[in-house]
């Protein structure tokens, strides 16, 4: 996991302990030392043909996040070697790293729906690379289950690229990629490819194909193992761990209780002889052990939460109530050896002290379906950020010595956000993160919302963002607020029809 704001590269740094491997920042283009963000819009019309998606990087800088020098992004650009097309939908999942290790964060975009000859839904991802300028939208590479040295074949609906992670397996100071897709015909329910970074960026050699047959929990079954990803480097060696969900696997007799497998790290990257299965079974797991159709892991997202500079890692599990999915988080600690499910943090969207208004109590389903992490108090400790996608509130919980306490939380309304004064229905909470835009104090907290719009036109949703800039006391907007929608003055992209999802997915 790349360590998230200067002040907590700098306490690291301190401390001896930051990971050699690791780049200063999370999402920083064009090496400047101010982050930048990517945002993913999967409906976005392009060049006429409706849902291609598109993406659109925003810089930072000492100023508060500006449209200057945005970048409108599809697959019409030279390096993307494609075209846009009907449905492809660009900007399913967009991750940053810094694959070549310029000192330039580099970026992959995927397109879920992009067809491989007559393989519909097979699924692309454009991976493009960080310059001086910001992304080089003139270099690039298509990543395909068709691309020489990745294992497999295209097949309708294998969705290449349905979850991405980045993180530097092998430590060798070079971001990896790490691609899930799924494919429910054949005996193998989900596949994980991981390839590596190099000087010259992304390359085959020493890829790694893993498969729910030969790592599943219940090999054969339709797991949809490598649904989520997510990468931290959970017991310390300086080496990224993987975190893959299987969300649909059978625990016990319990159908779709879900299971997460992590895979460490090593020298020679990602290894397999020692796993770890983690389930609402395994001991110390908050909750009612594993349960029908709660899909574990069906949302993640890596942090070092309690500063031991170990990171630790948050599970949404559905936790089904009479009116639907209500939604739970666990958060495991990272440990000398492996992540710890024993002392793990429980967080039930039903406790009185996790949802304290009791207006937005009945409001409450997939609470934890959106969670993300970043330093928003500068202690040196990650802060969890948890949404839904569903309701129009998040909470932050602010990290500590002692992990997530339930005693050190923040509610964010959207009532309470400006935004763009006329939201409905606004699907606030789509995607969440954080990232040092401005290049010092604490993270600045993103929240996208994808239906910003008016009542009587439902679906004018452009989509949007909403920028938090986090003062003292842990007041989150302390020092400012900023909305964005793909049509705020200077957009690069800006005046598409409506509907793009501008905000459907989040890289920083
Ligand atoms: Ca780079
Ligand atoms: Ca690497
Ligand atoms: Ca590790
Ligand atoms: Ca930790």
């Amino acid at each position: 996991m790349r360590m998230r704001g200067r002040t907590h590269t700098a306490l690291v740094l301190a401390a001896g302990l930051l990971a050699a491997a690791s780049p200063a920042s999370a999402a920083d283009f064009d090496g400047d030392g101010h982050e930048d963000l990517v945002v993913g819009a999967l409906f976005r019309e392009v060049e006429g043909f409706g849902s291609a998606g598109s993406a659109t990087a925003l810089y930072g800088s000492e100023q508060p996040l500006s449209t200057n020098r945005s970048q409108f992004i599809t697959q019409a650009a030279p390096g993307m070697h494609d075209e846009p097309w009907y449905g492809d939908n660009l900007g399913w999942a967009t991750v940053t790293g810094d694959f070549d290790g310029d000192g330039r964060d580099d970026v992959a975009i995927s397109a879920l729906e992009e067809s491989i000859g007559r393989h519909y839904g097979a699924g692309v991802v454009q991976v493009l690379y960080g310059a001086r300028d910001g992304i080089s939208l003139s270099r690039g590479r298509q990543l395909s289950a068709a691309t020489a040295g990745i294992k497999g074949k295209p097949v309708q609906d294998l969705h290449f690229g349905r979850a991405l992670a980045v993180g530097d397996f092998d430590g060798d100071g070079r971001d990896d990629l790490a691609i899930g897709s799924q494919r429910v015909t054949s005996r193998w329910a989900g596949t994980v490819d991981l390839l590596y970074g190099s000087p010259r960026g992304i390359q085959m050699t020493g890829s790694r194909h893993l498969t729910s047959a030969q790592h599943g929990l219940s090999p054969g079954g339709l797991d949809y193992f490598g649904w989520k990803l997510a990468a931290g480097d959970f017991n310390g060696d300086r080496r990224d761990d993987l975190a893959v969900a299987a969300p649909f696997e059978t625990v016990g007799r319990e159908g779709s209780a879900g299971a997460v497998k992590i895979f460490y790290g090593s020298r020679d990257g990602i290894q397999t002889r020692v796993t770890q299965t983690i389930t609402k079974d395994s001991p110390g797991m908050g909750g009612d052990g594993a349960v029908a159709s709660e899909d574990l892991g069906s949302a993640m997202t890596t942090g070092d939460f309690n500063g031991d500079h170990r990171d630790d890692l948050a599970l949404y599990a559905a936790k089904r109530g009479p009116g639907g999915d209500i939604g739970e988080v666990h958060v495991l600690y990272g440990s000398k050896r492996r992540l710890r499910t024993r002392g793990s943090t429980y967080l039930d969207a039903q406790d009185p002290r996790v949802i304290t208004d009791n207006d937005h109590l009945e409001q409450v389903g997939f609470w934890g379906l959106s969670l993300g992490a970043g330093d928003l108090d500068a202690n040196g400790r990650d802060d969890l950020i948890v949404s839904s996608n569903f309701t129009r509130f998040g909470n932050v919980f602010f990290g500590s010595g002692r992990g997530i306490r339930l005693s050190a939380q923040q509610q964010i309304l959207e009532d309470d956000l400006p935004g763009d004064g006329a939201q409905v229905g606004s699907e606030f909470g789509w995607a969440v993160g954080a990232a040092n835009l401005n290049g010092r104090g604490p993270d600045e907290l993103i929240i996208t919302e994808l239906m910003t719009g008016r009542e009587d036109e439902p679906c004018t949703g452009d989509g949007g963002i909403h920028i938090l800039y986090p003062g003292n006391a842990r007041n989150l907007r302390g020092r400012g607020y900023e909305f964005f929608t793909p049509n705020s003055p200077g957009m690069a992209g800006a005046g598409g029809p409506g509907c793009q999802a501008w905000g459907w997915s989040l890289g920083s």
